[in-house]
């Protein structure tokens, strides 16, 4: 039996265990990053599984961006991602604060050999259907750190991105 997790601001009830992926991918030719983050619901949460290699060593911010796209714009490799999504029209800020972007996902850390290995939860995002859920987004790794100013915590460019699709559906090839 699946157990539900009910959000209280409708009727949907989402089933514990479904899984999404992103497949991060270099958005430009002098980028390197690449690697999965892995989207998992449990009961009460949903945990983001972050796993990259070829990363600038040092600190890096990440986000879900609004469209369901890795597309350069105008030479900017990740661009067609659009803003952070934040379905509730909310401010930008780390995703410990009270108010934030619902794809705000804070900062993670590359070693001097550029892995990154992170785990983030979120009590407000989901795998499964509902207002919430993290389908039909893109997963965006900046060049700088998330600094927690508005309105996007000058994050800089987007070496690496990646479309989150159902884990049991493969992935989806990165344009660039
Ligand atoms: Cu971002
Ligand atoms: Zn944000």
């Amino acid at each position: 039996m699946l157990v539900g997790r009910h959000d209280a601001d409708s009727d949907t009830t989402e089933p514990a265990g479904a899984k999404a992926v992103a497949e991060i991918e270099p958005t430009s030719p002098a980028s390197t990053v690449r690697g999965t983050v892995e989207f998992a619901d449990e009961e009460a949460v949903t945990i983001v599984t972050i796993n990259l290699s070829g990363a600038t060593p040092g600190v890096h911010a990440m986000h879900i961006h609004q469209n369901q796209s890795c597309a350069a714009v105008d030479g900017g490799g990740g661009l067609g991602a659009g803003g952070h999504w934040n379905p509730a029209d909310a401010a930008h800020g780390f995703p410990t604060a009270p108010v934030h972007h619902l794809g705000d996902l804070g900062n993670v850390t590359a070693d001097k050999d550029g892995n990154v290995t992170a785990t983030v939860t979120s009590e407000e995002f989901y795998v499964g259907d509902g207002p919430n859920t993290i389908m039909g987004h893109a997963v965006i790794f900046h060049e700088k750190p998330d600094d927690g100013s508005q309105p996007v915590g000058n994050a800089g460019a987007r070496p690496g991105c990646g479309i989150i699709v159902p884990a049991d559906e493969g992935t989806q090839a990165v344009s660039r």
